[in-house]
């Protein structure tokens, strides 16, 4: 069986108003992606840590811009990012662009002096560092009764500053990742994924041949996780074939009475993330499933990959087996 075959047009790039210009049949995606849990340094947290990391803004040698946690590896997306509720997460934000650089983050709770904004003059200079400090906390009751939701969820990071006042370019060009809040006894998976349809591009990656999108391994019986992210000027919808989620925090049904729809597709806007946990293969088996932008026209012009679902021994079937997972799990997200 041939391998999947996607109909792809080129995306000139960036602009809400990009042209966007045919390119005809590419070929399969060869691009690989997979995360092995978990990536050491972006480790998650025990309830009540505090830990320092150090973020380096880069460019990349492709021009593109990415966060990484040493010099050098700077990643599109950035490095995906674990807390639990109750932790605290210094991040040291190293800017070696020419330009005002920053980290802005969603989800978790910080001082208005980690905003990351140029609004609230809280950027890195060209050449500087800065200390960013997030926080996040476990559910609870307010004095006045109410229900206080706790931090967890799949949330997200960002620049805010490159190119605009409110960061187009560096979000653009690839300064952005993933930030996962656990709430304690949450399953953890074995592999992670991290999916940013950003304007017409998953990752970054055009899906144009030589520019393929990622693609997703596991074995079967894997507990998977995915994080999907949007940003740029469009909306898109996520699909997964031949696995389903529930929609609701976790992804998962707490039990025979959570009301969580269970859905394999779902929208997402510029800002939105979410996440979800599945088992590689559940009641389906091994196999190229495909993942991509069910906007028909965004599918049409490359925005789809696999999640490719290996038997014990690593082989797909008709697939050519094999697919090297990325160098054991190189985290390329
Ligand atoms: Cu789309």
């Amino acid at each position: 069986m041939a391998r999947s075959r996607f109909s792809r047009r080129a995306f000139t790039g960036g602009a809400a108003l990009a042209a966007l210009t045919p390119a005809g049949l590419a070929t399969a995606n060869t691009a690989e992606a997979s995360t092995v849990r978990p990536a050491s340094a972006a480790r998650p947290m025990a309830a009540g840590e505090t830990r320092l990391i150090t973020m380096y803004i880069e460019e990349l040698p492709d021009g593109q811009l990415g966060y990484g946690l040493k010099p050098g590896e700077a990643s599109v997306p950035g490095p995906l990012l674990e807390m639990y509720e109750g932790d605290t997460l210094h991040i040291e934000v190293v800017n070696t662009l020419d330009v005002d650089a920053s980290l802005h983050v969603h989800g978790v709770d910080y001082e208005i002096d980690s905003d990351g904004t140029h609004m609230t003059d809280s950027v890195v200079a060209p050449g500087k560092k800065r200390l960013y400090t997030w926080k996040s906390h476990a559910p609870g009751k307010r004095a006045d009764g109410t229900y206080m939701p706790g931090s967890a969820g799949y949330w997200h990071y960002h620049d805010h500053a490159v190119g605009t006042h409110h960061g187009t370019g560096g979000v653009q060009k690839g300064l952005y990742g993933g930030l996962i809040v656990r709430r304690k006894g949450d399953p953890v998976p074995d592999r992670q994924f991290t999916c940013v349809f950003n304007d017409m591009t998953i990752n970054n990656r055009t899906g144009k041949p030589g520019d393929d999108t990622p693609n997703f391994t596991a074995k079967q019986g894997e507990r998977c996780e995915f994080l999907v992210i949007t940003h740029g000027e469009f909306y898109h919808t996520f699909h997964v074939h031949g696995h389903r989620w529930a929609d609701n925090r976790t992804g998962l049904l707490t039990g025979p009475d959570d009301p969580s729809a269970v859905v394999d597709n779902k929208i997402c806007g510029p800002g939105d993330s979410f996440g979800f946990q599945v088992v590689a293969g559940e009641h389906v088996g091994p196999g190229e499933w495909m993942y991509h932008c069910h906007v028909q026209s965004h599918a049409d012009m490359g925005m789809a990959g696999l999640f490719v679902v290996t038997d014990e021994d690593g082989n797909v079937p008709g697939g050519g087996g094999g697919h090297d997972s990325g160098g054991g799990g190189g985290h390329d997200h």
